[in-house]
């Protein structure tokens, strides 16, 4: 049963309404069960426009430097951006942000949930939770009201029992995000889960709400979002959901949704295969697109959109669950499993965890190489089902010596392993490593790289582009293309918080988005404002991590590990195919120069300056900065 413990809300500083952005943030102190709202200055909105934008300054802000990522003094950030909650395609997004438990860096993921579009219409563009409840709550924003509910007992519970029961109480509008037992016992990569399996914040962000005693959030809005052009944006919003239907990628999608890339990756010999040691599986067929298909039951998706890409099936244990391509490629080919119902119970159990499925089966992997090398006394075969799920289980709870060193991921566990584990402990920055093998591709090993969070795709997925135009070179090209698509996707999709997967997979073309915000905000921002915005979160969001790094960051932070160095490809078609070291720092360092970076990846005062950030100029002083 769910009691209130208290109820307490204020609206500081009232002012005229802005379009498009709610113009408020919502800072809520969990310790004092306080909620104080805030009217923030429009130069925020224009600089840094939502989601990413939002977190990155609010954190640089707000948070003293060097904090432990799990103590109180930590903040979570919700942000959604100008576009979130309108009705145009794909909008229901929002970023979930945090100084990272996994990393020490800036953390943040992308999620599509009714959260984003109910935190909206309550009011708020952005909602940080500060300091740590005395006991397990959920937190219920509902328009004015701020409530903080007894979550003991919901508190243990797997992510889907603790939605339905949310559900049952607030309804099938009601936007709501919880943790899993992986969020509770802080593994350091458990994510927020939401409408039963999508998922988001893969640096920890479970992690952090599991520290601060936070279950569960609830928005629940009634407000109107203001538009500047509220007819345009009808208007502009209906033919963009049409244009999207006419698209001939359309059905295909529709059918296979991320799931197609399997096959992909399988023929271009980039599918992450047994730790990333290869990047072709011989059971790639029996997990692909076409094999999933087979045992499809229906489409789920994100609120707003019409490309509903989320395939549900049916687990060996008949338990539903949403397969994606990252899913099943790191619960799938990278720990040799090729059964795909299997693949499915597997993402079922770490949705129910809530812990971030390619993180996890990056250990898993890398447990599994650990265990077949004689470095650690657990017996986890490649491919093995039921040995690989009581290891998840054990992660999940923390229980003995394997379930809570694997919970602090693979960067953690390499250092306490030793020998050469760090060679294969397939990670960048402690962020293990999206499902992409980069043996033969050296542009997307710099986008692994240099992404704002970790080795995470969502930057700039340049893959596809680097198969198709020539992997060989390590040149110029290649490094504008990483940062074009740092712009675009990091910078604003990210900050907009729309999903880019109408962009990107059925080529929903990127001039719509300028016309969108016009339509919310009354403000003409074409791309190339909004890459010089994007730039400024970037260089932001780089502040951010040499700030907390301090003397410790240097440009190896910058590099993949050595197994794409070291070890050839054995199968496949580019057998004997690896990266080049001294090529690759190289072409690194021309992505610095490129970026306005000096030769250890740090923004110059002038780079800083130019954009705006003349604090991150000052409070990097201690790091020599470079002229
Ligand atoms: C994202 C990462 C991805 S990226 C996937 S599948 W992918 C994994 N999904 C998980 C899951 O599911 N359960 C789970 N327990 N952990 C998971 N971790 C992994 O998280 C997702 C889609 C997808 S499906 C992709 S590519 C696109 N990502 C977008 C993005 O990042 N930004 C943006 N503006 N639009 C995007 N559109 C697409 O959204 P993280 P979702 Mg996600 C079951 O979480 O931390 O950002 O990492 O949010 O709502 O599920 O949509 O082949
Ligand atoms: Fe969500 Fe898929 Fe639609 Fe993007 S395309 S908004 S991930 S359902």
């Amino acid at each position: 049963m769910i009691r209130l413990i208290t109820r307490e809300h204020t609206l500081r500083n009232r002012s005229p309404v802005m379009f498009g952005w709610t113009g408020k943030f919502l800072h809520v102190n969990l310790n004092k069960t306080k909620a104080v709202a805030n009217r923030y200055e429009g130069s925020i909105a224009r600089n840094y426009l939502g989601g990413r934008g939002f977190a990155v300054k609010i954190l640089w802000d707000e948070l003293r430097p060097e904090i432990d990522a799990l103590s109180p003094e930590n903040k979570l950030v919700f942000a959604a951006g100008p576009l979130t909650g309108f009705a145009l395609p794909s909008s229901g997004k929002m970023v979930v942000a945090a100084k990272s438990p996994l990393t020490g860096g800036y953390g943040d993921g992308n999620v599509g949930t009714l959260a984003a579009v109910q935190m909206r219409k309550a009011g708020y563009d952005a909602v940080i939770v500060e300091d740590k409840a005395k006991k397990p709550v959920v937190l219920l924003v509902q328009d004015e009201s701020a409530e903080f509910l007894d979550g003991k007992d919901l508190w243990g519970l797997d992510s889907f029992k603790t939605e339905e029961k949310l559900r049952e109480i607030y309804g099938k509008t009601a936007g709501i995000l919880c943790i899993g037992q992986g969020g509770e016992n802080l593994v350091k990569y458990a994510n927020i889960v939401c409408q039963g399996g999508r998922a988001g914040g893969r640096p920890g962000m479970g992690a952090v709400m599991g520290s601060k005693n936070l279950k569960a959030v609830v928005f629940s809005g009634s407000h109107e979002l203001p538009a500047a052009d509220p007819k345009t944006m009808q208007t502009l919003g209906g033919d963009g959901y049409r244009e999207i239907l006419t698209k001939p990628n359309y059905p295909f999608w529709k059918r296979q949704g991320t799931m197609m890339t399997i096959e992909w990756s399988q023929e271009n010999s980039v599918l992450p295969t047994y730790n990333y040691s290869e990047g072709v599986f011989e059971k790639a067929e029996k997990v692909g697109g076409f094999a999933m298909e087979k045992i499809k039951v229906s489409n789920r998706g994100c609120p707003q959109c019409n490309m509903t890409c989320g395939n549900i099936v049916k687990g060996s244990d008949g338990k539903e669950a949403e397969l994606d391509y990252e899913n099943v490629a790191m619960l799938g080919p990278n720990i040799g499993l090729g059964n795909l119902k299997q693949v499915a119970t597997l993402n079922r159990l770490a949705d129910e965890y809530g812990l971030d499925t390619i993180s996890l089966g990056n250990v898993l992997g890398f447990a599994m190489e650990a265990s077949e090398k004689g470095f650690i006394d657990r017996n986890v075969a490649w491919g093995a089902f039921k040995p690989t799920k009581d290891l998840i289980d054990d992660i999940a709870h923390r229980h003995g010596t394997w379930g809570n060193l694997l919970a602090d991921g693979v960067w953690s566990a390499s250092e306490k392993i030793g020998r050469d584990s760090s060679k294969w402990a397939m990670h960048v920055k402690g962020l293990e490593i999206s499902a992409y093998n980069c043996h033969s591709t050296p542009a997307m090993a710099l986008a692994y790289a240099t992404c704002s969070i970790g080795a995470h795709h969502r930057d700039a997925w340049v893959i596809s582009w680097e198969v198709k135009t020539g992997r060989e070179g390590y040149n110029a090209e290649k490094v504008d293309k990483v940062i074009e698509l740092q712009r675009i996707r990091g910078g604003v999709f990210e900050s907009l918080t729309v999903c880019r997967l109408p962009w990107i997979e059925v080529g929903f073309e990127l001039e719509w988005y300028p016309r969108f915000l016009q339509a919310a905000t009354g403000l003409e921002m074409g791309w190339p404002l909004l890459n010089v915005i994007a730039d400024r979160i970037f260089n932001l969001t780089r502040a951010f991590w040499v700030r907390e790094y301090g003397k410790k960051w240097s440009s190896d932070l910058d590099v993949p590990p050595a197994r794409w160095f070291e070890e050839p490809l054995k199968k496949g078609a580019l057998k004997g195919s690896k990266l080049d070291r001294g090529k690759y720092n190289s072409m690194l360092q021309m992505y610095y120069r490129k970026r306005g970076w000096d030769t250890r990846g740090i923004p110059t005062r002038s780079t800083l300056k130019s954009l705006g950030l003349d604090d991150a100029a000052r409070q990097l002083k201690r790091v020599n900065l470079s002229d």
